[in-house]
């Protein structure tokens, strides 16, 4: 069993998405393991976006991050993380798969309704940064 830290960022909060994309998750058979709804600060971004700080995009991203509440989730089942990231899509909605979360609820490549780790390290390391060993339910 893996898991996988899923933030529905302000854009999809915002326009009530929430449900919706959890549905998509809970559908494929991805169980939640830890929920919460919370501010990200631009120190909390600064830790959970370390490998693009010298992005040129980096202001901006911290910008739309800060911008309203987020759900942070983790979420757990066999391939979490390939699975989240196939149900996401592209990173840029214009070329992620028609059905895709991206597809149907994203606005811009900023702007892109969810995040999902990467990689079992960046899993780790970025559930540990929203949630403490006592929320998490395994
Ligand atoms: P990912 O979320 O699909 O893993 P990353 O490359 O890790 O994509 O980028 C993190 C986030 O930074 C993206 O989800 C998006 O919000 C933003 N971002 C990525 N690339 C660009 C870009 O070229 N312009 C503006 N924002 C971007
Ligand atoms: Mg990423």
């Amino acid at each position: 069993m893996e898991s996988t830290l899923v933030l529905i960022k302000p854009d999809a909060f915002g326009k009530n998405y929430t449900g919706e994309i959890i549905k998509r998750y809970e559908a494929n058979d991805l169980k939640l393991q830890a929920l919460k709804l919370l501010k990200m600060t631009p120190e909390l971004a600064s830790k959970h976006y370390v490998d693009h700080i010298e992005k040129p995009f980096y202001p901006s991203l911290v910008e739309f991050m800060t911008s309203g509440p987020i759900v942070a989730m983790v979420l757990a089942g066999e391939n979490a993380i390939g699975k989240v990231r196939a149900l996401n899509g592209a990173t840029n909605p214009e070329k992620a798969e028609a059905g895709t979360i991206r597809a149907d609820f994203a606005e811009s490549v900023t702007c892109n309704a969810v995040h999902a780790s990467d990689s079992k390290e960046n899993a780790a390391r970025e559930i540990d940064i929203f949630f403490d060993k006592t929320e998490v339910f395994a």
